[in-house]
């Protein structure tokens, strides 16, 4: 394994690790659905409740004081993981979904117009493509959709074919849940900037398995979910540049996003409060806080060469694994071995290898244009994260050859 990476006492800070299912050691796989948390995480939510709990921004005493610190020592953690300029541009969401919700209703509907286009890729995830077509149909606007290739990689090739004087935003996955390809962002970035589009990046998955600059990568917007990187669940983050933040109307009215109201009008609030309506999910916040703490202790990059060590492995495995069809091969992916077996649908491949303590995910991933890319309609999905082991990996293959006994 990865030099000096003590995965047992990685392992040993998650409790809900340390059980058993049906009889058998737990190998949880399914952490790109979500991760679990460490106890750091836990009891720092646990600690809010326990002495701070108090609303944000409001009160004049002292819980609610302690509560707004540490509500905004969080958004300082983000920013500081991210590389943004300043906390004006961290607004906290309920998670990737809402972020991207956000952006095309509120800087969508100010800057997306009849016969503009809005390009997304093919290996978009459900919550890249919707809110997108939502705005397309309320505009007549029109979506365009850059295709993959059959290992799941973007075709970059034609990109500047998909782009046009009327591109306004391009939005693209930066690591695919579906495919776990890691794609090019700065390139598709640059090349969308030089076209006068701005870009989306969905960082769902990213965060916790690759080192991110906003700064650097020069990005409009990047959107992601605590509880895929070791946070709660309930709350993410919309990372916009603070000069686009400015012009964007409000996504929700309410308090906290406000200056002063009267029945005549209304002052907003200065970033990032005018994003944020309504009493915020602070204790989420909080968590969050604590998941970029544990995530800077354990090193990204240590986690990354940890999973990359897993995903060999287990890719060779699946190389070698009779009937076994992988989707997703890109040169570039992290995290996902995705796949079918000949003659076993993913779902019960799912449901058996439960019986083994073995937790995948199986179905589309919310990402049904990639299952329809590849002609099937599902798969079979493991995802690693920093506690797993390469005996889980053996877990996994193990159930799987029992499985496709049972079936044949
Ligand atoms: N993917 C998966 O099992 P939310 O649900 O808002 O936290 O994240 C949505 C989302 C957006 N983009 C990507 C690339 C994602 O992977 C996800 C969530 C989970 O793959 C649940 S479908």
């Amino acid at each position: 394994m990865t030099m000096n990476y003590d995965v047992s006492a990685i392992r040993d800070d998650f409790p809900i690790l340390h059980q058993q299912v049906y009889g058998k050691p737990l190998a949880y796989l399914d952490n790109a659905a979500t991760t679990q948390k460490p106890q750091v995480v836990i009891d720092a939510i646990r600690n809010y409740y326990e002495h701070d709990n108090a609303n944000v921004h409001r009160g004049v005493h002292a819980l609610s004081e302690r509560a707004t610190v540490a509500y905004e020592a969080s958004r300082e953690k983000l920013r500081l993981l991210l590389n943004a300029a300043s906390t004006k541009e961290i607004v906290f969401t309920r998670g990737t979904t809402e972020s991207i919700n956000l952006i095309a209703s509120s800087w969508g509907s100010a800057n997306v117009h009849a016969g503009d286009e809005v390009l997304i890729t093919e290996m978009e995830h459900h919550s890249d493509i919707v809110p997108w077509q939502m705005l397309c149909d309320r505009t007549g606007a029109i979506l365009k959709v850059l295709p993959i290739n059959d290992d799941g990689e973007l075709c970059m090739e034609r990109l500047d074919e998909f782009l046009s004087e009327r591109t306004k935003l391009v939005g693209v996955v930066h690591l695919s849940n579906a495919l776990g390809t890691i794609n090019p962002v700065k390139e598709v970035i640059d090349r969308a900037h030089a076209a006068g589009a701005k870009v989306l990046v969905d960082g769902a998955q990213a965060l916790a398995h690759l080192k991110v600059d906003v700064q650097a990568l020069d990005v409009d917007f990047y959107v992601t979910s605590a509880h895929k990187m070791y946070g709660p669940t309930g709350i993410g983050l919309l990372y916009a540049k603070e000069a686009l933040l400015e012009t964007m109307p409000p996504y929700q009215g309410g308090g906290d996003m406000i200056a002063m109201v009267t029945f005549e009008r209304t002052e907003y609030n200065a970033l990032p409060y005018k994003f944020e309506a309504g009493t915020p999910n602070i204790s989420g916040a909080i968590g969050f806080g604590a998941a970029v703490d544990y995530l800077n202790s354990v090193g990204v990059e240590n986690i990354a060469a940890h999973e990359q060590t897993l995903l060999a492995y287990a890719t060779e495995k699946a190389e070698a694994f009779d009937g076994l069809r992988q989707i997703g091969t890109a040169e570039n992916k992290a995290t996902v071995l995705s796949f079918t077996i000949e003659g076993v649908h993913p779902h019960d491949l799912g449901t058996i290898l439960d019986r083994d303590g073995v937790a995948i995910r199986a179905g589309h991933h919310c990402a049904m244009p990639v299952m329809q890319h590849f002609r099937v309609p599902a798969t079979a999905r493991a995802s690693f994260a920093a506690y797993n082991t390469v005996d889980e990996v053996d877990a996994l293959f193990t159930a799987l050859t029992k499985a496709k006994d049972m079936f044949s």
